[in-house]
């Protein structure tokens, strides 16, 4: 794989990056992305993931939307942290420690494969599905659901347990996304690495940054041809950062 020179000299001369990950990412970790579900790969490929993952979905058949995050937590469970995961959480740590760049890490990710791979602090847009809380008072659900096939009840209310990630129709954590959008709109190079860019708020925030001057690239292996985009580079982002 070749990467311009061009380009290689803008991410090694940015004095602040954002980097906004998304399933892509993860995807050379063996997890599979939301438009693989989409396109009906997998177990429960006769579910539609977009209504699944809804507030609508969960209070319509919580049982069921309960049951794909308890498989999908089963499947993860031993995934492990790629190249472009540790290649990232490395140029964080070594931006820290010489203090030329900063390296912000924004994910869409859902996995807490960033945070295995030592990355941080890693800016969560979407939540956790390793955390669960109540549907009905928030409280945080401490307790191991490993293994429990039916809808938790929350020790303090009784309400619903569960996940905790943002689903279509669900307003992102306030903290996370005003981080998002304060280091995208103050960084001069923009990252995005394995996502769609279908999915808002996180979609905008390329436009954000390029709003301020600051040069956007993209790593994927199938471009998405956003105009805000000033250079893409068609790879998977593991090969892409082992040259970076
Ligand atoms: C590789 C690779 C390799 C493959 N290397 N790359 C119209 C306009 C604007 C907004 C809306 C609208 N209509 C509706 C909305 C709102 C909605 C939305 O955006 N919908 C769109 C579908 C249009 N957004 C919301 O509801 C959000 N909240 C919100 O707007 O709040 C305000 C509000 C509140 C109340 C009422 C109304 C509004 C919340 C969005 C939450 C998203 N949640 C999910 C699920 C998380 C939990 C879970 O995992 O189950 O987050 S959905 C899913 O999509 C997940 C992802 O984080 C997110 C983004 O997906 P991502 O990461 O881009 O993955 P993919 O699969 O799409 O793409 C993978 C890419 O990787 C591909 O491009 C591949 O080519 C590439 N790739 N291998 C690099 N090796
Ligand atoms: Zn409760």
């Amino acid at each position: 794989m070749h990467i311009d020179q061009e380009v290689i000299d803008c991410i090694k001369n940015a004095r602040r990056v954002c980097i906004l990950t998304g399933a892509g990412v993860s995807a050379e970790s063996g997890i599979a992305t939301f438009r693989d579900a989409q396109e009906g790969k997998g177990l429960w490929s006769q579910y539609d993931p977009q209504q699944l993952a809804s507030i609508d979905g969960f209070l319509k058949d919580p049982q069921t939307v309960w049951q794909w995050y308890q498989w999908r937590r089963d499947v993860n469970k031993d995934k492990v942290p790629n190249p472009a995961h540790l290649a990232i959480a490395r140029w964080q740590k070594e931006s820290q420690q010489n203090g030329n760049q900063v390296v912000s890490l924004i994910t869409q990710n859902v996995d807490g494969l960033h945070q295995k791979a030592g990355s941080d602090p890693v800016t969560e847009l979407h939540g956790n599905i390793w955390r669960n809380h109540c549907l009905q008072c928030g409280q945080t659900h401490q307790e191991s659901v490993e293994g429990i096939e039916n809808v938790p009840q929350c020790l303090q209310c009784g309400g619903q347990v569960r996940p905790s990630v943002v689903w279509f129709g669900e307003a992102l954590p306030d903290k996370a996304w005003r981080e998002a959008e304060s280091t995208a709109y103050s960084c001069d190079l923009f990252l995005s690495v394995g996502t769609s860019s279908q999915v808002y708020p996180a979609a905008g925030l390329a436009a954000l940054a390029k709003s301020q001057g600051a040069t956007v690239i993209e790593i994927n292996p199938e471009p998405t041809n956003s105009s805000v985009v000033d250079y893409q580079i068609a790879g998977k982002a593991g090969e892409v950062f082992k040259i970076l």
